[in-house]
């Protein structure tokens, strides 16, 4: 029995929501013995279930991972009929889950939560139900799903159609009948592909009204997957436990093949598989860089395009219903059930809204900008406002005052997806940060549940009474979710994962797309670190260990975690030329870098004999000489040739639209300091004396080098100045090396475990120089004279241990007047930027050095007063 209305009430927790993460929810907070309130506006429980009624409706998870695990009983108590089962047969399994558990009698249906204050005196939270209840409580917990607020259809002349109007989102119970009528359909994203081939079967006329053609792929329903069933039978804790680690939750290991470099039988093979198969884990992970490389989604999505044209007759509606205007998986792909066949009956018919717009809503039906519809009914599954609607629907206030609707209005800001700064013992389930609906959801809202109701445990514990995250450890994570977005493709679509189907919505992406393992794991990393970046108060005693979980960019980590499963031994540990072939060897493995317009080999005369150069002109217009880049390949001054840094040159010469030069130089211990220094100042002299030859500008001449060339090119750079010629109009120092100090905080932080450690820097000191000369200039340029240097642009990357070397370098040529732009790789190595093609998070510090580079130089400034000017 629900309450009567204007109650005063004490809880422990009130849950918002009675669908699969509000039942389970309640459970475990039952199970921790504390007092717990559920409401949920609807009339029962279910959430998405209870609400999406439609015929067609059903779950694009197989269900025998669709389901609670937290119970092996439960589990043996159920038996799903069907591999997706329908939203009847869901329905009825969350009634048999709340009422297995009593949960019923905990929440108050039919009743919306419409405000939730927090009072900072009391440390409580009160709750204002539609009912005009007011509830006291000290945990606030929303559970009202990601995809819960129905978009208010933006179509001008909604409302008048005489006609019955019907919305996916919100079905009548009693079901609908559409024999013998005329339906619009609008929509075509998962509810529209569900229900659209049911209505068929009814309508005397269909009309689709189609703005954005969708993949999809068919589901193959029919029995729940023998191997699948098999598998649980026989180690039912392994298969959940491997779901749990999994990337969407679903037990399957990662492709390593690539889309671009694989043949075409591959492709094929592994595609026509994962159609077969007809689940979001197969077409999800046909090849590893699907979701990366535009490329190689091009190449998927145009064998599922073929698969269009192959099932609709009509050739021009088979065109309007292939996706072209965004990457697979930008938007959500859908599992059908004949779908793309319905447009094969001759009563159905597909409306291109791109080709004729809708104008207006009618009264007896749709006018488009080329035809007028006549309608009995009109259905729309134009989809929600997504993982932030529903939280921002009612009115959550925080401490001083603060709504969450003002808190969020550029965008949700969360930390783990679970809590916002400003919003104590305020938790979400599945929000906005964390993997949701980019993964089962069933996994996900288990592992939340189970963090909510870990962290409460520990609390009541320690005798704290309240949690909050800090400004610090949200806005790292906020900044590690768009990372791990911004790698991907997922940006490039207007879809709702970006906010982007809501009018005047912050377009902003929603989900966190690294994974439920990475993303369980830094749960737990965050406990393990003592509730790294939460602030905890009580009178047990206050406490905040602030910081950062992940600040890493997430391909930067993906790399170091590939490097460390092949065990290949530390450089320091191998004699020179050992070091030398396997540096050559795993630069071998790399992708090529971009095209350029011309690459050409030759030779230049140093002081100790010829030194090779590659040089490298850009493609297009204009034709004629460039500003030219003196180049110099990282290696502590040991590894390295013209073949290393060859990716890197390419992507300078491309962005930079300049000729980039990159010259090799003796290498220790063969030659040791000064040899390196002297042949980079030598190679310049040269470059800027045949500058015309080369294709260069006389005049505007730039170096550059990664690392240890960095370090030679700024020396080259002091000696230039020295020697009062020649001109060098700027210098890029990657992570230079600029001095022989390792005890910089820059070491500690980032010594071992980034490639470059301290054992290796040292290694590559004791090949390059006697420790007596470690202080000359010409070895630790920072100890020089810096004033009349050229103007500086220096990469310092976060996780490097000449990060702070760097700095200081910026800041004493800044002291010295030299303009210095510095440039910070964050989340990066002192290998990462330069690895193009691997690292994406790169790209963004590589147009930063192309921008300085540009800007060392006049722009079109014309050869003749280059020439006069030399
Ligand atoms: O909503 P959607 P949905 N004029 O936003 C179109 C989950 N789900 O309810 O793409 C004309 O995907 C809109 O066009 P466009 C699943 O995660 C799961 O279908 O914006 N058209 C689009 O075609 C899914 O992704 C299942 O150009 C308009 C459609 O309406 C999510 O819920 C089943 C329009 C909306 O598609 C949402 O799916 C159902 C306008 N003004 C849903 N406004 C399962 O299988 C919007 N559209 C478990």
């Amino acid at each position: 029995m629900n309450k009567p209305a204007s109650v005063s009430d004490q809880f422990d927790a009130v849950v918002v929501g009675a669908g699969f993460s509000g039942l389970y929810m309640l459970y475990r907070l039952r199970q921790l013995g504390l007092s717990v309130k559920g409401f949920d506006s609807a009339g029962d429980v279910g959430g998405t279930w209870y609400w999406n009624r439609y015929p067609g409706a059903r779950c694009d998870i197989a269900t025998p991972d669709y389901t609670f695990s937290f119970d092996p009983e439960l589990e043996n108590e159920w038996t799903w009929s069907e591999k997706y089962a329908t939203q009847p047969e869901i329905l009825d399994y969350l009634r048999f889950v709340a009422d297995r558990y009593g949960l019923r009698s905990d929440i108050q249906f039919s009743t919306t939560v419409t405000s939730a204050r927090w009072d900072e005196q009391e440390k409580r939270w009160t709750i204002t139900t539609g009912h005009g209840q007011e509830i006291r409580c000290r945990y606030y917990i929303m559970a009202t799903g990601c995809l819960s607020m129905p978009k208010s259809p933006d179509i001008e002349g909604a409302g008048r159609f005489a006609g019955q109007v019907y919305f996916t989102s919100r079905w009548p119970h009693e079901g609908v009948d559409f024999t013998g009528q005329r339906v619009a359909v609008i929509g075509t994203g998962s509810s529209g592909i569900q229900v659209i081939p049911l209505i068929a079967r009814q309508a005397s006329q269909l009309t689709v009204f189609q703005r954005t053609p969708n993949f999809s792929i068919p589901a193959h329903n029919g029995p729940a997957p023998a191997d699948r069933l098999r598998q649980l039978d026989e180690d039912r804790d392994g298969y959940r436990h491997d779901a749990r680690w999994s990337r969407i939750g679903v037990p399957n290991e990662p492709t390593d093949v690539l889309g671009v470099t694989a043949s075409e039988a591959v492709r094929r093979e592994r595609f026509e598989a994962a159609w077969e198969q007809g689940e979001l884990a197969g077409i999800v992970n046909v090849f590893a860089d699907q979701l990366f490389n535009p490329a190689s989604n091009d190449i998927l999505a145009e064998m599922i395009r073929e698969k269009i044209r192959s099932i609709v007759t009509d050739p021009e509606t088979a065109e309007t219903l292939c996706p072209k205007d965004h990457y697979f998986g930008t938007k959500r792909p859908c599992l059908d059930t004949g779908y793309f066949d319905t447009y094969n009956l001759p009563h159905v018919r597909l409306v291109d809204l791109r080709k004729q717009p809708i104008v207006s809503i009618t009264e007896d039906g749709i006018e488009t900008a080329d035809e007028s519809f006549g309608f009995d009914a009109i259905v729309y599954a134009t989809g929600f406002d997504a993982m932030t609607g529903a939280l921002v629907a009612a009115d959550v206030t925080g401490r001083d005052g603060l709504s969450l609707k003002e808190k969020w209005a550029a965008g949700p800001s969360t930390y783990l997806g679970l809590m916002t700064a400003g919003f104590p013992n305020f938790f979400m389930l599945t929000g906005p940060g964390s993997p949701s609906v980019l993964s089962n959801m069933a996994v996900s809202i288990e592992q939340h549940v189970d963090w909510v109701a870990g962290c409460l445990k520990d609390m009541r514990e320690e005798g704290l009474d309240t949690i909050e995250p800090t400004e610090l450890a949200e806005s790292g994570w906020n900044q590690h979710v768009q990372d791990c977005g911004a790698i991907t493709l997922m940006p490039t679509a207007n879809s709702w994962y970006m906010g982007a189907n809501v009018p005047g919505k912050p377009r902003v992406f929603l989900p966190y797309i690294g994974g439920v393992d990475a993303y369980r794991q830094a749960c737990d990393d965050v406990v393990g670190q003592g509730y790294l970046g939460f602030r905890m108060t009580g009178p047990g005693a206050d406490r905040c260990r602030d910081g950062v979980i992940r600040s890493m960019q997430p391909d930067v980590a993906m790399v170091l975690e590939f490097l460390a499963a092949m065990g290949l031994p530390p450089m320091d540990t191998l004699p020179a030329d050992d070091a030398r072939a396997l540096m050559a060897a795993t630069a071998a493995a790399r992708p090529p870098g971009p095209e350029v317009g011309e690459v050409t080999d030759g030779v230049i005369p140093g002081p100790a004999g010829d030194l090779p150069y590659r040089l490298y002109r850009p493609a297009g217009p204009p034709e004629g000489p460039r500003p030219l880049v003196v180049y110099f390949h990282g290696g502590g001054w040991v590894l390295g040739n013209l073949d290393s840094d060859d990716p890197l040159c390419r992507d300078l010469c491309e962005r930079s639209g300049a000729v980039v030069v990159s010259v090799n130089y003796r290498h220790a211990p063969e030659a040791r300091f000064p040899a390196a220094a002297l042949d980079a100042f030598a190679a310049v002299q040269w470059a800027a004396a045949n500058a015309l030859e080369l294709g260069g500008i006389p005049g505007q001449l730039a170096v550059a080098g990664w690392s240890a060339g960095a370090n030679i090119a700024t020396v080259a750079c002091q000696l230039a100045r020295d020697a009062e010629g020649p001109h060098i109009s700027g210098q890029v120092l990657i992570c230079p090396v600029v001095d022989s100090d390792m005890t910089r905080l820059s070491y500690q932080e980032n010594g071992d475990g980034y490639i470059l450690t301290t054992a290796l820097m040292r290694w590559f000191w004791d090949h390059y120089t006697d420790p007596a000369d470690r202080g000359e200039p010409r070895a630790a340029p920072l100890r020089g004279d810096l004033h009349g240097l050229p103007s500086t642009c220096i990469v310092a990357a976060d996780f490097d241990p000449l990060r702070d070397e760097g700095v200081a370098y910026a800041h004493a040529l800044e002291a010295a007047g030299v303009p210095v732009r510095l440039a910070r790789a964050r989340g990066h190595t002192h290998t990462s930027v330069t690895m193009v093609g691997t690292v994406i998070s790169g790209a963004p510090v590589r147009a930063e050095i192309a921008e300085a580079l540009r800007n060392f130089f006049p722009s079109a400034e014309p050869l003749e007063h280059a020439l006069q000017r030399s």
